[in-house]
């Protein structure tokens, strides 16, 4: 992509309203822009992201035998008037009627709706279980939007259901479940704490939050020190849930488990909430199904989001530094920055650019005529984890790579540096 003709409205200025770093970094780099209070348009540089995060999260979930559907964003108040939920919620569902008068919501979550579906389709155990998810917007009309996508009203949700013949099976899902979000916030390059959680108004007794460690995250968490020495065999339900972790609702210094000298206590970001509920839903729905003795059950069902438009916030808030952004390699909008510094290496720099597209790299290319002050400034902004800048050594045929994560620096021929990138990514 050519920066001339990519849409980057980068700005100097901090943002007056922005509180903290996330949400003034996706202003300056131009990724976002506020329609209205806690509702965005993702620019091409977030939406690039989120086309990363989309796909990581389809990888890992169809990994496990997951099927995506997409359902719609509005549905019938009916349906929460099934549930038992439509008073329940509260102010934070957008209610509202059609020409006909029939009251709809905006979805806040999904339940009902694929509750409704489930009940339609699936009669017999042979055809559990089933894990059914989307990547879909949700409305909640939070009373404080705030700190830009970490709390919006309008935001972008990974919502999967899981329907079970018994109790042990839904179990055996959820804790599935837990084990493929370590492996997809892995594949986003991100290190997170599953803490032991209050299912709030999703209902039921057994509920994990995932946590991306932050300074400014809305919540106090008190872990084990050993979150910090974890092994790759130790990634699972199994070993992470026999640690202490828990937020400061739930933190009671005086029955806490563990010793003082290996507590530890950081803020955290809350990107995940899984929820196992029973028969919460498909009871007060009626959805019946036969088990395998021929008896009619109401399936057991479990809930499990990713806050995917939170996570842009999140990682940027764990990866940044004064000058911008630093994208994990995994999650980045492009993977290296070309950055030309005269006209008169046009020819070059075009040569290049073009090495890296036939090597399927993807480069955003400051091909504009801009001074070299400000072609730094906005490289290092957008936090590309490398970036390749032309100069005058080009004659030599020499350029210079620059990692954008330390700061390091090195001369190399122009072949050399499209081996350098692919080998970074490798
Ligand atoms: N039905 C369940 C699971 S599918 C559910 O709605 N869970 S939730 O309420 O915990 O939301 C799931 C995730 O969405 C949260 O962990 C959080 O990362 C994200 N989220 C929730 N509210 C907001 C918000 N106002 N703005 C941005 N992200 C949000």
């Amino acid at each position: 992509m050519r920066l001339s003709s990519f849409l980057l409205p980068v700005s100097k200025n901090n943002p007056q309203d922005a509180q903290i770093v996330s949400h003034r970094l996706m202003i300056r780099a131009g990724m976002i822009y506020q329609n209205t209070s806690g509702i965005y348009s993702y620019l091409p540089l977030a939406q690039r992201v989120i086309q990363k995060l989309d796909h990581i999260i389809e990888t890992g979930l169809n990994k496990i035998g997951c099927q995506r559907i997409t359902m719609p964003t509005i549905q019938p108040a009916s349906l929460w008037i099934e549930s038992g939920r439509y008073g329940d919620y509260g102010k934070e569902m957008l209610k509202f009627e059609d020409r006909h008068d029939r009251p709809l919501v905006y979805g806040p979550t999904h339940e009902e709706v694929v509750t409704d579906i489930a009940r339609a389709y699936i009669k017999s155990y042979r055809q559990l279980p089933k894990i059914l998810y989307q990547i879909h917007w949700k409305f909640r009309d939070e009373i404080r939007p705030r700190f830009g996508v970490m709390r919006g009203r309008e935001f972008l949700m990974k919502d999967a259901y899981s329907f079970d013949e018994t109790e042990q099976g839904a179990r055996h899902t959820y804790e599935k479940m837990f084990n493929a979000y370590l492996d997809i916030f892995k594949m986003m390059g991100l290190n997170v704490i599953p803490l032991k959680a209050d299912p709030g108004p999703i209902g039921g007794d057994l509920s994990h939050e995932f946590h991306v460690l932050a300074d400014t995250g809305e919540s106090e968490l008190y872990y084990d020190e050993a979150f910090h020495e974890l092994q790759p065999q130790d990634m699972t339900m199994e070993k992470l849930t026999q640690l202490y972790a828990v937020a400061d609702d739930q933190h009671d210094p005086y029955q806490c488990s563990i010793p003082k000298e290996r507590l530890k206590s950081r803020r955290g970001i809350e990107v995940g909430h899984i929820f196992y509920f029973g028969d919460k839903y498909t009871k007060s729905m009626n959805m019946i199904t036969v088990n395998s003795k021929g008896e009619p059950i109401h399936p057991q069902m479990g809930s499990y989001g990713i806050g995917v438009t939170r996570l842009l916030g999140a990682i940027i808030e764990s990866s940044h530094d004064a000058q911008g952004i630093i994208w994990p390699k995994e999650v980045t909008p492009f993977q290296v920055g070309l950055i030309n510094l005269k006209e008169d290496h046009k020819v070059k720099a075009d040569e290049l650019y073009h090495h890296l597209l036939d090597h399927h790299l993807s480069c955003l290319y400051d091909d504009t005529d801009e001074g070299i002050g400000k072609k730094f400034s906005t490289m290092d902004l957008i936090g590309l984890p490398l970036q390749i800048i032309i100069g005058d050594r080009i004659q030599e045929n020499l350029v210079e790579i620059k990692i954008r994560h330390t700061g390091d620096r090195h001369i190399m021929s122009m072949t050399d540096a499209v081996k350098f990138v692919e080998d970074f990514y490798m």
